[in-house]
């Protein structure tokens, strides 16, 4: 299957993995690549050097492409974007804001830039910046969300710039890929379908949130703090969402979030802990190797948009 995407990047299918902090680590982001998508390294707050052994573990297991993603919250981002270039990733992907100023950096380099965007302002500044393609994310997305669908944001992102999208946020199956397509996407990242690969590391507690999670399970904290956040309704989103409404100091919701994230996914604590997953969450209902996931994503998505299966035959 051939799409501006795998020709951009490289890979035999247009399916990205999402670069979700604690859980995107260098075994799923090796699987993922092995198997013939773009598997991602997620920086999310980890110390810098801890990046640089994530991408030279993963290379151990693969050979094909890798991608790191940079979120640009992250107090170390600058440190994490140039061991992006001295590491020779070839794809970087960000998140939560804009990477405007590491983008001749990056492409001095070669590396291949894939801003995350959640409007179409967003896509066509990244497009103006030297952005190789665009990911437009919708608010069915888990962790950091914009406020546009899927459904809406994708085809109004296609329309506006003249780089390749892919389409995020919602995709779990053969049908959501065939969809975006539909949507004029030219690949898909998923993240919600690989928390529950066999390669992922996350604590068995939190992928059994995931499979259980049926389609109105997720609730999204922290529309007054300015960082929404989509997880899984627990004990912790409870607390969190009656501090909120009471209008309790931004200091306060910080400091019970703090953490959490890696509570929840290494310590398996998915009561207080923050359980972050997509709406398709409820499409997720078994744990599979990533390569299933992929193959059977990408033959049941050809064959609804009527498309050749050879490559995956083959
Ligand atoms: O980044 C994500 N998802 C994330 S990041 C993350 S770590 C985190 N945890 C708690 C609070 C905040 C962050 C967990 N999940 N997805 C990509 C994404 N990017 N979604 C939305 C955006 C975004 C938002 C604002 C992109 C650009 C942007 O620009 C703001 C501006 O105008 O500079």
């Amino acid at each position: 299957m051939k799409t501006a995407i795998t020709e951009l990047i490289g890979i035999k299918y247009p399916v990205i993995q999402g670069g979700m902090a604690w859980v995107a680590e260098y075994h799923l982001a090796a699987a993922v690549s092995e198997a013939g998508g773009l598997g991602i390294i997620g920086a999310a707050s980890a110390p810098p050097e801890v990046v640089r052994e994530q991408v030279r573990k993963a290379r151990e297991l693969t050979d094909k492409p890798i991608g790191v993603n940079v979120m640009l919250l992250n107090p170390n981002a600058e440190e994490v974007a140039r061991i992006v270039v001295e590491e020779g990733v070839q794809v970087v992907t960000t998140g939560a804001g804009s990477p405007a100023k590491f983008m001749d950096m990056w492409k001095k380099a070669g590396v291949k830039v894939i801003p995350v965007v959640a409007s179409v302002a967003m896509a066509k500044m990244m497009e103006r910046a030297g952005a190789d393609a665009v990911v437009a994310e919708g608010m069915e997305s888990g962790g950091h969300i914009g406020s546009a669908t899927t459904m809406t944001l994708v085809p109004q992102v296609v329309d506006a710039v003249d780089i390749p999208v892919v389409a995020a946020g919602g995709i779990a199956d053969g049908r959501g890929f065939a969809a975006s397509f539909m949507l004029g996407a030219q690949g898909v990242q998923m993240g919600t379908r690989f928390v529950v690969a066999k390669e992922s590391i996350v604590h068995e507690n939190y992928k059994q949130k995931v499979i259980k999670a049926r389609d109105i399970d997720s609730e999204v904290t922290g529309m007054s703090t300015g960082h929404p956040v989509r997880q899984i309704r627990n004990k912790m989103t409870r607390e969190y969402l009656k501090l909120e409404k009471e209008g309790a100091p931004f200091e306060q919701l910080e400091y019970l979030t703090l953490g959490s994230l890696r509570k929840a996914v290494m310590d398996g604590d998915v009561v207080n802990g923050t359980v972050m997953a997509g709406q398709c969450a409820g499409l997720v209902t078994k744990e599979q190797t990533c390569k299933e996931i992929i193959e059977e994503v990408v033959r049941d998505g050809c064959a609804l948009l009527k498309l050749p299966e050879t490559d995956i035959a083959g």
